[in-house]
């Protein structure tokens, strides 16, 4: 029986040996895994608890909510305010930043979430998640006295310090990078515990398998259309290989997929609301799961850029997502370089 690590005994290994990561990212770290079991114990009663259906609300981004997307929300919010290590917290399921009360010390840490990703997917009981990515509060100005506010968190992925997702799936697996790759801890039910299962993950730098959902493809730009295309031909094509196709409908699902097996995953600007770039947010989609995506080796770009040097304007602001199997993404980011931007 190999010897299974806890997340605990990994943080400590990140803290001590490669001296990644600071005492209070780490506690920070911890509290969110342990929110993330509360989630999953929330999400795992179904239609024994009150927790199915919608909560009768609307989030910021106009969807409704469900009454796990609210759930989800309050634990993160619960767990980790008291704890020191934070200064704010920013949420899908929150217009404005939640800055630490002041009956609680002030942290150096600004933490963004997507409580409950895939939220549509609760009562048809397909896998779901959380996703969260960790930033430090810009170097402080020893004169500064306002609170930490919005602006703070508007930093490029590429300064994030921790990032990662919590699948509720078959399994429940925590995924999660603090820029020494990418490792994966299955919870033990019977220990109530997360166990390191894979270190160093690896995404194939190529791959026969793409995800997006194809009901939008009259409404996509032509390099996306040309790409799928392309796949679509298969064999007889010029890719010269046959491809499949998966989607979810649940992000964390299918970046999980392509963490685990390759493959590209796909939301791209469309013409159905052209004034907005893209349906996935930035801050607490793309950025995290970009991170987690480059750090397994493989790329994330919003077709032109690569999606961790994007200085946000807007926390909730949106972006176009082509991320996985390196080789893929950089066919993709190389048709839209060569054809003129839809206006
Ligand atoms: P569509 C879930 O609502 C989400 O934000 C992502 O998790 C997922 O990839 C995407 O939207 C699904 O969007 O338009 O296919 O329902």
């Amino acid at each position: 029986m190999t010897e299974h690590i806890s997340l605990t005994r990994y943080l400590v290994e990140q803290q001590r040996v490669h001296g990644r990561i600071p005492s209070e990212l780490r506690l920070l770290i911890e509290i969110v895994a342990r929110a993330c079991k509360r989630i999953a114990i929330q999400v795992n009663k179904g239609a024994l608890g009150e927790v199915l259906g919608s909560a009768g609300s609307e989030n910021v981004q106009g969807e409704v909510q469900k009454k796990l997307d609210i759930i989800a929300n309050e634990v993160l919010i619960d767990a980790n305010e008291w704890g020191g290590h934070l200064a704010a917290m920013a949420s899908e399921e929150m217009e404005g930043i939640y800055v630490v009360p002041n009956r609680y010390p002030q942290g150096e840490y600004l933490l963004m979430f997507d409580p409950l990703d895939g939220s549509s997917n609760i009562d048809v009981n397909v896998s779901i998640g959380t996703i969260f990515s960790v930033l430090r509060k810009p170097n402080e100005d020893p004169t500064r006295i306002e609170p930490v506010c919005e602006s703070d968190f508007l930093q490029p992925g590429q300064a994030q310090v921790a990032a990662g997702y919590c699948i509720y799936g078959p399994q429940t697996t925590l995924v999660l990078t603090v820029g020494n790759g990418v490792a994966m801890f299955t919870l033990d039910r019977e220990q109530g515990a997360w166990v390191l299962t894979q270190e160093n993950v690896t995404i194939p730098a190529d791959t026969q398998e793409f995800a997006i959902n194809m009901s939008n493809l009259r409404h996509w730009d032509e390099p996306v259309k040309r790409y799928i295309d392309e796949c679509l031909q298969g064999r007889e094509g010029p890719r010269g290989k046959d491809f499949n196709m998966r989607w979810i409908a649940s992000m964390v699902a299918d970046v999980h997929r392509i963490l685990t097996r390759g493959g590209v995953f796909m939301y791209p600007w469309d013409k159905r609301e052209p004034n907005k770039p893209g349906k996935l947010r930035l801050m607490y989609e793309a950025n995290p799961m970009g991170w987690l995506v480059e750090q397994a080796g493989g790329a994330a770009t919003n077709g032109r850029q690569r999606i961790l040097e994007i200085q946000p304007t807007e926390l909730h602001q949106r972006v176009s997502v082509v991320l996985g199997s390196k080789n893929e993404v950089d066919r993709v980011t190389r048709y839209h370089l060569e054809a003129p931007q839809a206006a």
